[in-house]
């Protein structure tokens, strides 16, 4: 028997962790565990950068992008869901019903209705209210920047969900879920729904999950790197160090750009890093849950 436990990022998935943690401890496999709190997330509105609630595109819709994985030659994923609440539900659908693993847009929203999934109004009044002061307090400047979206909102409380577990038979599984970038231009797809970019799962080697910005993520395969460096040897720690340096060394890296990781070997032992501050993760125990600071912050 292994001891089971939860690691998430972003304080705001502590109490989710919590409520989920006596489930995995009474037997709950790890992709049941993952996939439960990451709906967790995506339900709660208060969550502006996961499932109702998120912040939409430039246009002001909203579309989210999510995986689950628990093995390289196991995974799923969808991304531009437009009237689905659950995305993480429809990738686990992809993973376990399909040979495939990332559907689009508008035919995946179709995918999820041939499995009786319900299809609802994903855009939140807030959300609404938010793009409608977004796009007023932008209606006079330049065009956004790629990777600016708007204000450096971003990056306050909240952010992309990406949960790992351990079981109590020693399986990892992983899940992420994104409403994406804030502002983004519509059609954009970011780290989260691409195997090895946002979310990796290898039972032999470990587990890793990226939050941030996608595209600075998907250039180096951020979470397949972090991954493979624990395959060779590496700590979580010394994997995620050398991961966000490859990224460092890539890109002009601007003031309002955050990427961060957590990662976990096979056996259990953990790290969370950043390249700036203000990333927290959540990891719950037997012991007990809490919510971290990062083990490493590279720049500030
Ligand atoms: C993305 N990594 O789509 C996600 C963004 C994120 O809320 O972490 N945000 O690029």
């Amino acid at each position: 028997m292994t001891s089971p436990f939860l690691l998430s990022t972003w304080s705001f998935s502590e109490p989710i962790l919590e409520s989920e943690y006596p489930n995995l401890s009474a037997g709950c496999s790890a992709l049941d565990a993952v996939e439960a709190c990451v709906r967790n997330a995506e339900q709660d509105e208060s969550i502006d950068s996961v499932g109702f609630g998120g912040l939409p595109d430039r246009n002001g819709n909203c579309t989210f992008d999510a995986m689950v994985m628990t093995s390289p030659s196991s995974s799923g994923a969808v991304c531009g869901i437009e009237r689905h609440l659950h995305p993480v539900s429809i990738a686990r659908l992809v993973m376990e019903k399909t040979n495939h693993t990332l559907l689009a847009g508008t035919l995946a929203d179709d995918f999820a209705d041939s499995h009786a999934m319900e299809s609802a109004n994903i855009l939140a009044h807030t959300s609404e209210q938010k793009w409608e002061s977004w796009k007023k307090r932008s209606r006079d400047t330049k065009p956004l920047a790629p990777f600016d979206h708007g204000h450096g909102q971003l990056f306050g409380s909240h952010d992309t969900i990406g949960t790992i577990a351990l079981d109590s038979h020693g399986t990892l599984a992983g899940a992420c879920s994104t409403s994406g970038m804030a502002w983004k231009v519509p059609g954009r797809v970011g780290d989260s729904p691409i195997v090895g970019h946002g979310l990796y799962v290898d039972p032999k080697r470990g587990a890793a999950t990226g939050t941030g910005h996608g595209e600075l993520i998907s250039g180096v395969n951020g979470a397949f790197l972090v991954v493979d460096l624990m395959g060779r040897g590496a700590t979580p720690l010394e994997a995620i160090h050398e991961t966000l340096d490859r990224i460092v060394s890539c890109w002009d890296i601007k003031k309002e750009y955050q990427v961060a990781f957590i990662a976990t070997t096979p056996e259990g032992k953990f790290a969370g890093g950043a390249l700036r501050a203000g990333f927290k993760y959540a990891m719950c125990n037997s012991d007990g849950c809490i919510v971290k600071d990062p083990e490493l912050v590279m720049l500030d």
